[in-house]
């Protein structure tokens, strides 16, 4: 019985220490990855693309993960991973582009920004 007590205060200890708070880490971290390689059919092609760019909504150029370990009472911690700003380049790229050989027309720029 003495043998489990000795076992069991330490426990106690360290729970009373925390007492009612909790050790919460958080951490966000930023992966980027890099920008796509895009050419423009003329002038006009890459301002409506960079325009268009400029005024999306900022959630659309962006992603989100989070992680949450938690040990109730004691211990939670959380890891959020944000993406770059050449995601939302590339996502924009991707959707401009729809025949993907790289060189957006200014026919691509006006239907995706719908100015057609
Ligand atoms: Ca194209």
């Amino acid at each position: 019985m003495a043998a489990v007590n000795a076992k069991i205060v330490p426990v106690l200890l360290v729970i009373a220490t925390l007492g009612p708070g909790c050790i919460h880490t958080s951490q966000t971290e930023v992966r980027d990855e890099s920008r796509s390689v895009v050419e423009f059919e003329n002038e006009t092609a890459g301002r409506i693309f960079y325009e268009t760019l400029s005024k999306r909504p900022a959630r659309l150029n962006r992603e989100e993960s989070n992680t949450k370990v938690s040990l109730p009472i004691i211990f939670s911690n959380e890891h959020k991973v944000v993406t770059g700003p050449n995601h939302g380049f590339n996502q924009a790229v991707r959707e401009c582009d729809t025949n993907h050989d790289a060189r957006i027309t200014e026919s691509e720029a006006r239907i995706w920004s719908g100015t057609r």
